[in-house]
């Protein structure tokens, strides 16, 4: 562990990251497979550069341990209700136990009818859902993410906080290459942006906020009190609507104004539900589908072809890097999390 020469960040390896998430989340009550799962979930946000999503949520993490509302020992249940659904309870513990230990009876469905859904229920969610539809992938299923989170963003017209931040994600596997990915908040930008924005003192963007009294603002702090906006305006609201409905009472579980008022005031991570939908492209071709996969990279090659980017590309270059020289962690956030062992 080495300051690095602008001596406000602290380079960590990938296993000193890991090593000291995962002991701030066993000293703060977690047993150590809900500790492994949080912890590596928090590094993968780092090591692919998405700091909003990176070792500065294990900040929120231990506030939700400490007020004794999250459980570090649950125990998912799994529950196989149709032949294409799979629910796991994931008992008001963070989300990533119940993922895993959910994932191979979603493949295996998906696989089996070519399409299959998970209902992840009763979980705190904080986590980049590029982490789950990539796991997927890796599986050979394309899938799609979706989730509320707390009442933060007013609706297209509104002023008011009603719709979650609720981010949307899908993966298309690609045999012996990344997948391609897109995750991104039905915001125009994450909650956490605004955060990191507000702990480093900077201003916002237009457009993404307005404060208290329904004014745009580009002070973070007035954001965080008013109304976030969704992007593209009734576009994403809409979109922003859907996931309310998917994943909240289609899954019987929480819209993020109840989330938010569940939560009245303490600050955690929100609690509600998932929605996950998997793909199985050899189950829709009919038995080989490679041919299908050889006509979609046509259409990745095309997006390339003409300058533009594929998503996720600044993520996985991101990655080759962290995982070739480690991390580089705010020295300020770096002394909080480490203060957090308890
Ligand atoms: P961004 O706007 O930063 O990025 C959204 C997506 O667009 C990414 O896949 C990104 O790829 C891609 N992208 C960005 N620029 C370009 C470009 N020029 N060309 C092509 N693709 C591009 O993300 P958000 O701020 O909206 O969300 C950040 C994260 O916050 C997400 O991972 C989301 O899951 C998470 N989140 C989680 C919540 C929860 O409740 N659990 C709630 C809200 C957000 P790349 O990464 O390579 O730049
Ligand atoms: O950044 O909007 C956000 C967020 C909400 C819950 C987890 N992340």
């Amino acid at each position: 562990m080495t300051n690095s020469s602008s001596s406000s960040f602290v380079h960590l390896s990938l296993d000193e990251a890991f090593e000291l998430s995962r002991d701030v989340l066993l000293s703060n009550g977690m047993n150590a497979q809900h500790a492994a799962a949080v912890a590596r979930s928090a590094v993968a946000g780092q090591h692919d550069d998405c700091n909003s999503h990176g070792m500065y949520r294990l900040l929120v993490c231990v506030k939700g341990m400490r007020s004794g509302r999250i459980s570090g020992d649950a125990v998912p249940e799994i529950h196989d209700i149709a032949p294409g659904i799979v629910r796991v309870d994931a008992r008001s513990g963070f989300a990533q136990v119940a993922f895993d230990e959910a994932t191979p009876v979603l493949v295996r469905k998906a696989k089996e009818c070519g399409i299959a859904a998970l209902s992840i229920n009763n979980c705190y969610h904080f986590s980049a859902l590029w982490q789950e539809v990539e796991a997927l992938a890796e599986h050979g299923v394309a899938a799609i993410a979706m989730t509320p989170s707390h009442a933060y963003v007013a609706p297209a017209g509104g002023k008011k906080p009603l719709f979650g931040t609720n981010p949307f994600a899908f993966a298309w596997p690609r045999p012996g290459k990344h997948p391609f990915v897109f995750d991104f908040a039905t915001s125009v930008a994450a909650r956490g942006e605004i955060e990191l924005a507000y702990r480093k003192n900077e201003k916002i963007p237009d457009g993404w906020a307005l404060d208290r009294d329904g004014n745009p603002t580009n002070d973070p702090q007035e954001a965080l009190q008013g109304a976030m906006l969704p992007f593209g305006s009734y576009k994403g609201s809409a979109l922003s609507a859907m996931i309310e409905l998917l994943a909240g009472p289609l899954l019987g579980d929480l819209m993020s104004f109840e989330s938010l008022d569940l939560d009245g005031g303490v600050g955690i991570t929100p609690f509600h539900g998932e929605l996950i939908i998997a793909f199985s492209p050899e189950r829709f071709a009919g038995g080989d589908a490679q041919e299908n996969h050889e006509r979609a990279e046509l259409l990745l090659q095309h997006i390339v072809g003409q300058g533009a980017r594929l998503p996720s590309q600044r993520r996985f270059a991101a990655r080759t890097k962290s995982f070739k020289e480690g991390v580089h962690l705010d020295e300020s956030l770096f002394k909080e999390i480490c203060a957090l062992r308890t």
